[in-house]
């Protein structure tokens, strides 16, 4: 066949990959999509681009060349295993099959375990950047063995966004890591929107600026060290007015967080794996918490101070304090969420390079940012950095944003305004740098109820004390 590439799921994100694919010299793209409208709607919509278009998956397979390379943009889950079946019906032993759904990476390392087994090459690829990402440029995270990238890597490289010269697309690791590594980075967008959304809320309770006067203060912290995309559109969408009421867009806007579960699955994740994510643990809560509009009806009455009547005297001050604070947690929301990435790779056996994942997220996805700059030359210092937050030029942004970030939380906190985000990023941080915590005690209670036992501080061994009789001390086996 004539295609070098093909694209099966001519959805908003297929279609406009295989638009981004045509645009790029040297590619033909072949495209099929389950129903045929589809795919009349995307030749119609752009006939100057070079497509071969399918109607049959047996079509589709004699449309592209040898060895066949296919990436598959449908709904993740059943639909993702069902194309897979087909393209395996249809294709070869030695074709390349890349899923580049947000399917989930366990999903991912079995499918790629059944369709290597059968002599085909499978990438789980994660695409961030939304729709258009697809189109002008994604960050590309594929996994899979080293063979596929060979083939794939000179087509990825042609379409990923491009950041300070060099494509934000990388080989993550093999199987699910590319997966893996897409999840988290949702989860880290998460996080970061929700400390954007405090910042907003404090701001405006406190000073009582308009959305649009906010706009104009996070468009200035764009130019700074908060410099990303988020920080960008948060503007444009606090200066959005609605055309219907005159009001800002968002004071007509139901406080209700959605949320596709890819935040989940990082909690979820991080929870196996024994890694406080709790910027993106609280983030998601956030959302789920702002769903429940029936439990905050009846808990409206709930006694505590009115956030209404929190004013600061010093708005411009405050301001800051909270542009720190947000520097702040940011930096702890990015180090919980690299952590979470090398406790996977640890775990599942993948060789990820973290400041190349943190260059590859600086164009084309929703988390781009100057910042991931920093996070490159922390692991360009110190690739196996135990906790990135502990890069010298991460303790120099803690050591000066402290007191604001404190002052933030305790204002917050005595002002009745939900900062959940800021203040358990700063608790992660206290306690992360604590010498002594009181886990200790935790050891002692579950000592007494479950015979949990403990280890001493002074010695090797452990330990039991004998609670329900003379409270001696015995040395235990270490069992529970
Ligand atoms: P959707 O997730 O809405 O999926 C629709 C596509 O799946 C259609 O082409 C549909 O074909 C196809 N499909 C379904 Br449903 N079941 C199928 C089956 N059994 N066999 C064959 N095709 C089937 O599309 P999307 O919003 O373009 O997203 C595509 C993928 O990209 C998803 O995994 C999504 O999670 C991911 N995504 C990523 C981002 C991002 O920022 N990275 C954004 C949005 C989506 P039909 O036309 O015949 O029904």
């Amino acid at each position: 066949g004539p295609a070098n590439i093909g694209v099966v799921g001519l959805a908003v994100m297929g279609s406009n990959l295989a638009r981004n694919l045509a645009s790029r010299e040297g590619n033909t793209v072949a495209v099929f999509n389950r129903s045929r409208s589809k795919t009349d709607e995307l030749l119609e919509a752009h006939p100057e681009a070079e497509f071969v278009p399918a109607f049959t998956y047996e079509e589709f397979a004699a449309s592209l060349q040898k060895p066949r390379t296919a990436i598959i943009m449908v709904k993740a889950g059943k639909p993702t295993d069902a194309v897979i079946d087909e393209l395996m019906r249809v294709f070869e032993p030695g074709d390349i099959i890349i899923d580049g759904g947000n399917s989930l990476f366990t999903d991912t390392i079995r499918r790629e375990k059944a369709v290597s087994e059968a002599g085909y090459n499978f990438v789980g690829m994660g695409v961030s950047g939304g729709e258009e990402g697809a189109l002008n440029g994604p960050s590309l995270m594929p996994g899979g063995p080293d063979e596929a990238w060979v083939t794939l890597g000179p087509i990825l490289k042609s379409i990923a966004a491009v950041a300070e010269g060099e494509p934000c697309v990388t080989h993550i690791g093999h199987d699910g890591a590319g997966h893996f590594v897409k999840m988290v980075h949702n989860g880290i967008e998460y996080a970061d929107m929700q400390l954007i959304a405090e910042a907003y809320d404090l701001i405006r309770r406190g000073t009582g600026k308009t959305p649009a006067e906010i706009a104009d203060i996070f468009a200035e912290w764009n130019t700074g060290e908060l410099e990303s995309y988020l920080i960008e559109i948060t503007a444009e969408v606090l200066r959005q007015t609605d055309a219907a009421t005159g009001k800002p867009l968002v004071d007509v806007i139901v406080d209700q967080a959605g949320a596709k579960g890819t935040g989940a699955w990082t909690v979820q994740t991080a929870l196996d794996l024994g890694v406080p994510v709790s910027g993106i643990a609280e983030a998601t809560f956030a959302r789920s918490l702002s769903s429940h509009r029936e439990q905050r009806d009846v808990a409206g009455g709930l006694p505590g101070p009115s956030p209404e009547d929190f004013t600061v005297t010093d708005a411009d001050a405050f301001i800051e304090q909270v542009r720190l604070a947000l520097y702040a947690s940011k930096i702890v929301a990015y180090s919980q969420g690299f952590d979470e990435i090398r406790a996977g790779a640890a775990q599942y056996g993948w060789n990820i390079d973290l400041g190349a994942v943190s260059k590859i997220w600086r164009g084309g996805c929703i988390i781009r940012a100057q910042f991931l700059n920093r996070i490159a030359e922390a692991y360009d210092a110190e690739a196996d950095l135990p906790v990135l937050l502990t890069a010298p030029y991460f303790v120099e942004a803690l050591g000066r944003t402290q007191d604001a970030w404190r002052e933030v939380v305790r204002i917050s906190a005595s002002a009745g305004i939900p900062a959940p985000a800021f203040s358990s990023s700063l608790a992660y941080y206290d306690g992360l740098r604590a010498d002594r915590l009181p886990a200790a005690l935790i050891q002692g209670q579950r000592d007494f109820f479950g015979a949990h036992t403990y280890k001493r501080i002074d010695k090797d061994g452990t330990f039991h004390t004998l609670w329900s009789g003379d409270r001696t001390e015995v040395e235990a086996e270490d069992t529970h």
